[in-house]
């Protein structure tokens, strides 16, 4: 004690003695996950620190990891034991004990020494191994290859029935645990005895099946009985089986690898694997299942039983052995989809005899769920619509190809309930006919699906149609995870394509973390890459579209860069670097002439035009050149792989990209910026705007061009946005950045053409696809698109609420709270839950006077701007002037902010 207190006064002489609180650790995870099963050798733990007290900081960690729990508990890693590490790193340790075995659950804990205070050991946390060697896999490719009568196979259609697979086996003893093994493409569903395994719907996860298959783990002990026991599955096309034999890929008919692994409690095991033992059909009562179109489901042709044992199946045929789909087989790591929320019906109204229509009161993305009562043979017809036309019928214009019209033909029992299995629909309004007497809207319910993953954000404001368009913003975002990021969830696309996704995707990683959906999306992207380098602008490749450009592409190499920066995650960016740089290789040498990259396919996508019906604009002087957008897109491009190459430290490489990007500023320069004008190109928003925000501009010439932007969207465009899809990506940002946070607040709460507070004004619960999406061209205005959101969400994260991850370093380590509290909105509450826990920024205006709670989770640090005007400028912390306060460390001042250092904690600043 006296040699503590001794030490104490000397450190005291350097800095306060120091105080201690009790630390926590929590939310152990591998792998982003809670107890994942997974086939990585060198798993990564993260985990969390948790301590009321301030300014807490990682010292020391130690962590056990052991082949039981009981072992655990003893403090014995048998695996792994690394005791008092050294560091301050609290996210992906990469685990390095002992070698991990196929299908073993390993068990860890986690302590840590901080500066203020030592953990006890976490509560233990888990994680299995799945079958990490492909010799494990003992199941066989299963499948029926024959067509049934009702199937079309034509070029523009196809309609497949589902194929049920059963196969009964004996359990002679007592199990001690059993694991079953699965992956039914395109989707599947399985029993074991009638029961459903999982909660997944849709799954599993989409990818090019000849590069990689994603198979699902499930623990199955509980759903086994002793005696006869059976598993049933039924497969839908999914992605698999081609919706369209023209344009869209094809990987043949539907088919399965199953193996259930039972261990006995006497110590011995059993394997049953799919294979021709199994007995198959088409002829159930899924007739079609298409993701475009549909599904048609016939109760009379159910087969009650099926799934358990003891079902006579002499009808059916033997399965049959087929090929396997080529690619490897992996343990998916990006969640399924589930059914994440149900809504209620608005209203039913009989808009002719026998006809009415439905309103989900929301554009949502899943399906319906459907009691009804009548007569065997009796046909509901359920067709789906975004919109509907002025005489109150569906408008499908903008479905194009696609049915979407769910059929459902009744058995005749007292009640029937069902809901379709292997299709969803993008709709707010529902047609019904065919209904026996009157559909009510208690008959429905509306089952919302998307990707299972954490919601990791919530934002409000005093502004309603910020409010709104946020609300709006996650209904897009949450209804078009369909295990990728797709375009659209209503028409015959329903595409991963990659420049919508480009910025959107940091925006969406402040709502839910989707860390591992998108690692996932790079492979699809890396699996699509051609072998001379080309990246297509789809992935996974269902469409072959390779067009060689800047702009779609070029998001493989900025989605990398959000899951470092957001994530702190390495390895995205470790394990594509070849593959982006083979792709910057490839456009160099086929595109790069006289310092411009000259290639470009979609120009600025989707501005708004100059006439209401038109999808694109045709006004030369609306249109940004696509060489501007496609060079400063590759210099931008560069400069995340030269950060890349040092984060790697491939120092060449840094060089290369380095010297490139200055290279091609200077050319760009030479040929687009005109210094009497300070204008760019033909002075669009875009086109100033893309080389002010990738610091191509040269110093001098900065405030001239940001003018050409400031009057040309407060001139022509009247506060309007005239960007499209690229330039929306950089506009919001760009305007706070050069300090005109009051023209970007102008744009978000627009509620005139162009502007997403038109859409609302319009009725829109999603964000469109157009800005004109009510009058144009219906061939492309879907209403649940997220492309336009460009850096919206980010902007409001950030820029409002001001909680940004400090771009010098990763993960939220070190954050800038600096929010921007604009003329017009009285408070805004934002939270993100961050890789290192949660950070928090609550700011409101009243009476002159600006408060501002804040947290900063343990284990980082937040450089904090705290808003100041000429008159208003005292500013206090709990009370105490901010300077004094425990934790808070005064920086410097500007003429916007006072800005000081804080260590976590709770803070609540006051400006008077
Ligand atoms: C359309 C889609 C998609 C867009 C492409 C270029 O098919 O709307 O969102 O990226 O075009």
């Amino acid at each position: 004690m006296k040699k503590f207190l001794v030490s104490c006064f000397f450190a005291s002489l350097l800095f306060a003695c120091t105080e201690k609180f009790p630390v926590e650790v929590i939310n152990l995870q591998c792998e982003n996950l809670t107890g994942p099963v997974i086939d990585i050798s060198t798993p990564r733990l993260s985990w969390e620190i948790v301590s009321p007290g301030r300014d807490i900081r990682q010292k020391f960690y130690s962590i056990l990891v052991s082949s039981s729990l009981e072992k655990l508990n003893n403090d014995e890693g048998d695996l792994w034991d690394i005791r008092k590490v050294k560091s301050d790193n609290s996210i992906y340790v990469s685990y390095e004990g002992d070698r991990l075995d196929s299908r073993r659950e390993y068990f860890w804990k986690v302590k840590v020494k901080t500066n203020r205070g030592e953990s006890e050991w976490s509560k233990p946390a888990s994680w299995t191994m799945g079958l990490t060697d492909s010799k494990d896999w003992q199941a066989k490719w299963t499948g029926l290859n024959a067509v049934s009568e009702r199937d079309v196979l034509t070029e523009r259609k196809t309609r497949l029935a589902a194929r049920y697979f059963r196969k009964e086996f004996n359990i002679p003893k007592k199990v001690e645990k059993a694991s079953m093994y699965i992956s039914g493409l395109g989707l599947y569903e399985a029993y074991i005895n009638a029961r459903r395994t999982g909660e997944q719907v849709l799954s599993p996860t989409p990818t090019d099946y000849s590069k990689a298959v994603k198979y699902n783990t499930f623990d199955v002990t509980d759903q086994l009985n002793e005696g006869n026991n059976a598993i049933g599955v039924v497969l839908g096309n999914g992605r698999f089986f081609a919706m369209r034999y023209k344009r869209v890929r094809d990987f043949g008919f539907p088919r399965m690898i199953l193996q259930l692994e039972i261990k006995y409690a006497d110590g011995s095991s059993e394997t049953i694997v799919s294979d021709d033992s199994w007995k198959a059909t088409a002829e159930g009562p899924i007739l079609a299942n298409n993701e475009f179109d549909g599904e048609e489901y016939d109760a009379r042709k159910e087969f009650p039983g099926w799934n358990k044992a003891g079902f006579d199946d002499s009808a059916w045929s033997s399965a049959e052995l087929v090929d396997a789909p080529g690619g490897q087989l992996e343990a998916q790591i990006n969640r399924n989809i589930k059914v994440m929320e149900t809504i209620r019906p608005k209203s039913v109204s009989e808009i002719q005899p026998g006809i009415f229509v439905m309103d989900m009161g929301q554009n949502m993305v899943g399906w319906l769920r459907m009691k009804v009562k009548g007569e065997a043979g009796r046909e509901v017809k359920l067709r789906f619509s975004e919109t509907l036309k002025e005489d109150g019928t569906l408008y499908t214009a903008n479905l194009r190809g696609a049915a979407a019209t769910d059929i459902y033909i009744l058995k005749g029992d007292e009640s029937e309930t069902w809901s379709p299995s292997f299709t969803y629909h993008g709709f707010r309004f529902v047609e019904i006919s065919g209904f026996p007497g009157k559909p009510a809207a208690d008959n429905f319910e509306g089952l919302v699906v998307f990707d299972e993953m954490e919601a990791t954000g919530e934002f409000e404001t005093s502004d309603k149609t910020i409010n709104q368009i946020y609300q709006n913003a996650r209904w897009g975002i949450m209804g078009n995870y369909r295990g990728m990021p797709t375009d659209c969830p209503q028409r015959d696309e329903r595409m991963g394509w990659l420049g919508d996704r480009a910025i959107g995707s940091q925006g969406e990683s402040f709502m839910f973390n989707i860390n591992n959906l998108y690692a996932k999306w790079l492979d699809d992207i890396e699996q699509a890459q051609r072998e001379d380098g080309s990246v297509p602008d789809v992935a996974p490749n269902y469409w072959s579209v390779y067009s060689d450009n800047m702009t779609w592409p070029g998001a493989y190499v900025i989605i990398a860069n959000m899951l470092y920066d957001q994530y702190g995650d390495r390895k995205p960016m470790e394990k594509h670097y070849e593959s982006m740089k083979k792709w910057i290789g490839y456009m160099q040498d086929k595109y790069l002439k006289d310092g411009i990259m000259t290639k470009d396919t979609y120009g600025d996508w989707c501005m708004p035009p100059e006439s209401p019906e038109l999808i694109h604009s045709k006004d030369p002087a609306r249109k940004t050149d696509g060489a501007v957008l496609s060079t400063t897109f590759y210099y931008r491009i560069l400069c995340i792989l030269e950060k890349f190459a040092i984060l790697l430290e491939k120092e060449e490489d840094a060089g290369v990209f380095a010297l490139q990007a200055e290279n091609i500023k200077n050319g760009f320069n030479d040929k687009y910026f005109n210094k009497d004008t300070k204008q760019y190109s033909n002075n669009t928003v875009t086109a100033n705007l893309l080389p002010l925000c990738f610091g191509m501009v040269p110093d001098e010439y900065k405030e001239g061009v940001f003018k050409n932007i400031v009057d040309k969207t407060m001139g022509e465009f009247k506060g309007h946005v005239s960007t499209g899809l690229v330039g929306i990506q950089w506009l919001m940002r760009g305007l706070t950045e050069y300090e005109r946070p009051d023209i970007a607040y102008r744009i978000a709460t627009n509620r005139d053409y162009p502007s997403w507070g038109y859409m609302i004004e319009k009725g829109a619960t999603t964000i469109w696809e157009l800005w004109n999406g009510d009058t144009a061209n219906p061939e492309m205005n879907s209403g649940n698109h997220v492309m336009l959101l460009g850096d919206l969400i980010v902007w409001f994260y950030e820029y409002l609420a001001g909680i940004q991850n400090d771009p010098n370093g990763a993960g939220f380590e070190e954050i800038v709270m600096k929010p921007n509290p604009v003329d017009g909105l009285d408070y805004v509450k934002a939270s993100y839950k961050s890789v290192r826990g949660l950070v928090k920024s609550e700011w409101t205006k009243a009476s002159g006077q600006f408060t501002w709670n804040i947290t900063v989770p343990c284990n980082s640090t937040a450089t904090v701007y705290v808003p100041i005007t000429a008159d208003k400028n005292r500013v206090t912390e709990s009370g105490k002037k901010a300077s004094a306060s425990k934790g808070v460390k005064f920086l410097r001042l500007t003429d916007k902010y006072r800005v000081f250092r804080v260590g976590s904690g709770n803070y609540s600043f006051k400006v008077e």
